[in-house]
């Protein structure tokens, strides 16, 4: 394959090319040429590479379900179609035992993670979120739980008066498994004050993920992209992950997340076209050399994409997830009840080329599926 990369005709691109093929990490500055200057056909040659590398000739995805607790949130998001402040008269909350309500639905299924991610909400202390993990892992003991992003996390501990450490490690004992990718939307501080100025500071989101990490409680990454961002703020933003990666590898995937435009405060940003989609999985794959997965989340980009994805560097397409989750659709996602068979998801992964996997949320294989 590696002779198909002889004679392009930029010799800045070559280099990187000669160093994607001999395994070499590439710089910030080479990363921010490859958004700029290299074309899609060379952008998918290279993250095919280093695709096949890391995960052959696998695609992933697993079998899970979301709760979304609530809609209320103290935050205020300026790309968010989501939450609602507390009193607006679309704002709701599911109670605990309703949540659990939604755990018993998938009594007969085999499904093996929950992941639980809404707003913030005003007044519920770690305690709350602490047992309510306890009493899904009471009911259902197998399932992994990958519940609360940085940012809720971050509300809940600071209100608690404890440390993170401390408060990572009573959920845990709770009953966390492992972190969501989410809020870490774009890392440069100038460009955070002004989508979501109120929200956890980057520096912090970093923190809260390498606590975690330390405490073996492993996480995923997200970057929000297509909005008011260029490709620098980008190469920012995967720098900030890769060195933090570099330290504790307590990262399973990242998780480029497309901004949608539909009934948030910043239509005017509109939205990236397919090509930037891709660009971007492929830029990312080659540049985060220190993660072993990048997801396509389907109920965001469509199945469409999620496919052609897996050929520009994608190597996971999230879940089955069965109607659990309206943060896309609200946004103007055309998945509007988001939910695949596990025929569907083998289609669309075979259909690419690729061999399906399910695989539990460490990524650890369950079944192979044959082409
Ligand atoms: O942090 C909110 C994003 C995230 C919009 O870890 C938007 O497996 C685009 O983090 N357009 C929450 N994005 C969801 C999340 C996630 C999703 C799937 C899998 C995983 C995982 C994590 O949703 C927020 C924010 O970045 N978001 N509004 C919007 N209009
Ligand atoms: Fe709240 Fe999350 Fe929406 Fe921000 S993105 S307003 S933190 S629900």
């Amino acid at each position: 394959m590696t002779g198909l990369l002889k004679n392009i005709h930029n010799p800045d691109l070559q280099k990187i090319a000669d160093k994607v093929a001999n395994e070499e990490r590439i710089t910030p500055d080479e990363g921010l040429r490859l958004y700029q200057k290299a074309e899609l056909p060379l952008l998918g040659l290279l993250a095919g590479i280093a695709r096949r590398r890391k995960n052959g000739n696998y695609a992933f995805f697993n079998r899970n379900f979301h709760i979304e607790p609530t809609n209320k949130c103290v935050h205020n998001c300026r790309f968010c179609s989501y939450h609602r402040p507390e009193g607006d008269p679309l704002s709701w909350e599911y109670s605990q035992d309703e949540m659990l309500d939604i755990v018993k639905k998938f009594d007969t299924k085999e499904v093996t993670e929950v992941h639980i991610v809404g707003g913030v909400h005003p007044s519920h202390d770690i305690h709350y979120w602490g047992s309510l993990l306890q009493r899904i892992r009471e009911h259902r003991p197998g399932i992994h739980i990958k519940a609360y992003s940085a940012v809720e996390l971050d509300y809940m501990i600071t209100r608690s008066g404890m440390s993170v450490r401390e408060g990572l490690a009573l959920l845990k004992e709770y009953g966390l498994d492992s972190i969501p990718g989410g809020g870490a939307e774009i890392f440069d501080e100038t460009l955070r004050r002004k989508i979501c100025p109120e929200k956890t500071t980057s520096e912090k989101w970093l923190a809260i993920h390498k606590t975690a990490h330390e405490l073996g409680i492993s996480s995923n990454a997200t970057m929000l992209y297509g909005h008011i961002e260029d490709y620098s703020h980008r190469i920012d933003h995967l720098t900030r992950l890769r060195d933090l990666q570099d330290r504790t590898g307590g990262f399973n995937a990242f998780i480029p997340l497309k901004y949608k435009m539909a009934d948030n405060q910043m239509s005017y940003a509109g939205e990236v076209s397919m090509i930037e989609d891709l660009k971007n999985y492929a830029v990312s794959r080659i540049y985060l050399d220190n993660f072993a997965h990048i997801k396509a989340y389907w109920p965001m980009i469509s199945r469409d994409v999620a496919g052609i994805s897996l050929i520009f560097g994608a190597d996971d397409l999230d879940g089955t997830i069965d109607d659990t989750t309206r943060i896309y659709s609200m946004a103007g996602s055309e998945e509007k009840n988001p939910a695949m068979t596990t025929d569907d998801i083998c289609r669309i992964i075979r259909d690419a080329g690729f061999v399906p996997v399910e695989r539990d949320s460490l990524y650890n294989f369950i079944h192979t599926f044959a082409l």
